[in-house]
């Protein structure tokens, strides 16, 4: 291959493209690692196996890449393979890329017509004793959880009638059911959204559909014992504008925000919808319902925080609008209107994540992540451009914040909590640390109580990773 990749922001720093598959047996661990952490930890990244075909391209198109520790008595093993979509055949076939703009088929090689263009890029979930590859625009593909290899597409055995499955699942702790929804469902730019539940052995229970006010990337959403939340911000797509081989998305803030709160036993048509001014988040930390109220967790942002969709837009921002802090917002189901409450819980970033047991109800502690200018200078990795510094824990009773600062020349990829058998122990973060000049990534393993005092693991990963989006933990027991 003589072709290439861009040098933009999206192919290079701890973002250039890898396209290693390997195996390393037994890597080298600095620390100590707790016996009891037994299980797999996996991780989707974003690994593009050949340059852009129109000669630039963002980071979210690159074929799906799936990772995989698996941690046993003390020892841990790596594989990494890549997701063998039919696009990822094709492209292979042809020796190069034959899909052009980021969810634009209009864009596509002639050859590429009709064929998929579904990546499954995002997030690892392990449910019904399966482990899926989500992304929002497409179903899930099934991998084998020991070997990585592709399996095929995962459908509910036929059954499920959206077109897409969103990369934010939410599981319930309790019954271990899995409540996901699909946007775009009936097909690209439409308003259609799929909810849907499936039972703990992945059988599909219940799908029912909507529309929201305008076609939205709705990256994720969230769930209580009691109600189910679906934000709609406004970032846009278009028919038109897709068919003309324009952007799929736009950051359009003369649109309002949109939550719709249905009760969880209730039907769509119950939905009801709250309205506010134009704003931005991608992930949500958590929700429960009080009473009458619901309440909803997440890191607020006054501009979309990707520079792809910015620049589409004509807007620029200021870094003030992408880190505004995190929020409460609380709805009033007992009283008439469209408005909602905020408060502020601690300060902006993202990734935020809660321990399994606390997902859908009230909760004392979160885990979030920030780019903190004090730590060090912006280095590439991730979307956004410059990646997180720092993971914060935060005590969401007391505001008491906890930080774990990177050194200057890392970065953080998203943490998972693993969690403990002793009793009053709050468990672990697993997180990968990226190691800017040295090519070389390590995973941390941190007391999650304690993660101020840095790691007691640290495994030794001779590779750079490129940069992962979602990731998660399976504990040895649900795999077995
Ligand atoms: C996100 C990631 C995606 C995507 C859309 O993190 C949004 C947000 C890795 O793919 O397609
Ligand atoms: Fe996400």
């Amino acid at each position: 291959m003589s072709n290439r990749f861009p040098e933009s922001m999206d192919f290079s720093g701890y973002n250039a493209p890898s396209r290693i598959e390997c195996e390393i047996f037994d890597l080298v661990i600095e620390g100590s690692l707790p016996a009891e952490i037994r299980g797999s930890w996996y991780q989707l990244a974003p690994d593009p196996q050949f340059p852009p075909m129109l000669g630039h391209d963002t980071y979210l198109s690159g074929d799906g890449m799936v990772r995989a520790l698996r941690f046993d008595n003390g020892h841990v093993d790596f594989r990494q393979r890549y997701i063998q979509s039919e696009r990822w055949k094709s492209e292979r076939a042809a020796r190069r890329s034959l899909y052009g703009l980021y969810r634009n088929p209009y864009t596509d090689d002639p050859s590429a017509r009709g064929k998929s263009r579904a990546v499954y890029n995002t997030t690892p979930i392990y449910h019904g004793g399966r482990l899926l590859a989500l992304k929002e625009d497409s179903h899930a593909m099934e991998l084998d959880p020991v070997t990585l290899e592709t399996r095929g597409e995962w459908d509910y055995e036929g059954r499920l009638r959206s077109q897409t499955m969103t990369a934010h699942t939410r599981l319930d702790p309790e019954t271990g059911e899995l409540l996901f929804f699909g946007y775009e469902a009936s097909g690209l730019a439409s308003r259609d959204v799929a909810f849907c539940v499936a039972d703990r052995n992945g059988k599909l229970l219940r799908e029912e559909w909507f529309q929201v006010p305008y076609c939205s990337q709705m990256h994720d959403f969230a769930a209580t014992k009691e109600h189910v939340i679906f934000p709609v911000f406004p970032t846009t797509a278009d028919l038109a504008r897709i068919k003309a081989g324009g952007v799929h998305w736009v950051w359009e803030p003369s649109k309002p925000t949109f939550i719709g709160i249905m009760p969880r036993e209730g039907r769509v048509e119950d939905m009801r919808w709250f309205r506010g001014p134009a704003c931005m988040a991608y992930h949500l930390m958590n929700a429960h319902t009080e009473g009458s109220r619901v309440h909803l967790d997440f890191g607020y942002a006054r501009v979309n925080p990707f520079p792809f969709i910015r620049e589409a837009s004509g807007i620029e921002a200021r870094p003030e609008d992408l880190a505004g802090g995190l929020v409460r917002w609380t709805f009033n189901l007992a009283k008439p209107g469209e408005q909602w409450e905020e408060s502020v819980l601690g300060p902006g970033g993202d990734m935020p994540r809660v321990a399994d047991r606390d997902m859908l109800v009230d909760y004392d502690i979160g885990y979030y992540q920030t780019f903190d200018p004090a730590v060090g200078p912006p280095l590439i990795a991730g979307p956004v451009g410059a990646g997180f510094n720092t993971i914060l824990r935060l005590e969401l009773a007391s505001g008491k914040v906890a930080r774990l600062p990177m050194d200057p020349r890392s970065t953080v990829q998203e943490h998972v909590h693993i969690a403990s058998r002793q009793p009053g122990h709050e468990g672990y973060l697993a997180f990968l640390v990226d190691r800017h000049d040295e090519h070389r990534t390590e995973m941390f393993v941190v007391e999650a109580a304690h993660l101020e005092r840095g790691p007691i693991a640290r495994i030794q990963i001779p590779l750079r990773l490129r940069v992962g989006v979602h990731g998660n933990w399976v504990p040895a027991e649900a795999l077995a």
